[in-house]
């Protein structure tokens, strides 16, 4: 949600930015009209990207998700995974304090039904971050991956009953 009205604004400047590039030889528009229309759809992204910052500050969590990554990035062989969480502390594992958990990075894979009721496996596409950690690098081969953070409690299971797992993220290794 915090991105998405980056991402609009972004898209809006490109657009702009298209549409002075490629002005035909076309008769010269009305400018008044023009600055209008440009005010209008400023206006327009400004209300949205307000709505999308109401809508993330109303939403109090717990929630996890990945600080510096997006779906459909394109990210070098290494690079780094910063994890963030809000509505919940980040403790070490076995560490007994209530509304607390650690990080787990799922890569190339997802959890069953089944799985989500016992410890998350601990293997290299389930990676534990016990001591509290909140971001790694990783090194993957050139292609399409997929990232997720599952959040665990002291035990390395999902909370219960509502389970905190991110987006699941495909990334682009290069
Ligand atoms: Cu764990």
């Amino acid at each position: 949600m915090r991105f998405a009205s980056f991402i609009t604004a972004s898209a809006f400047a490109l657009s702009l930015a298209a549409c002075n590039e490629s002005a035909p030889a076309a008769p010269a528009p009305d400018p008044a009209i023009a600055a209008a229309a440009t005010e209008t759809a400023v206006t327009e992204a400004l209300a949205k990207r307000d709505a999308e910052a109401i809508a993330l500050h109303a939403d109090a969590g717990p929630a996890v998700y990945f600080v510096n990554l997006r779906d459909g990035m394109t990210v070098p062989q290494s690079f780094r995974v910063v994890f963030g969480a809000y509505g919940i502390g980040v403790a070490p594992a076995l560490v007994d304090k209530p509304n607390t958990g650690h990080h787990h990075l799922l890569i190339d894979t997802e959890m069953s039904a089944e799985e989500m009721q016992f410890a998350i496996p601990n293997d290299a596409q389930h990676m534990h971050f016990g001591g509290g950690q909140t971001e790694v690098v990783l090194q993957l081969g050139p292609g399409q991956h997929t990232l997720q953070l599952a959040f665990g409690d002291m035990n390395h299971e999902l909370h219960k009953p509502t389970h905190i797992m991110s987006q699941k993220i495909t990334l682009t290794v290069q």
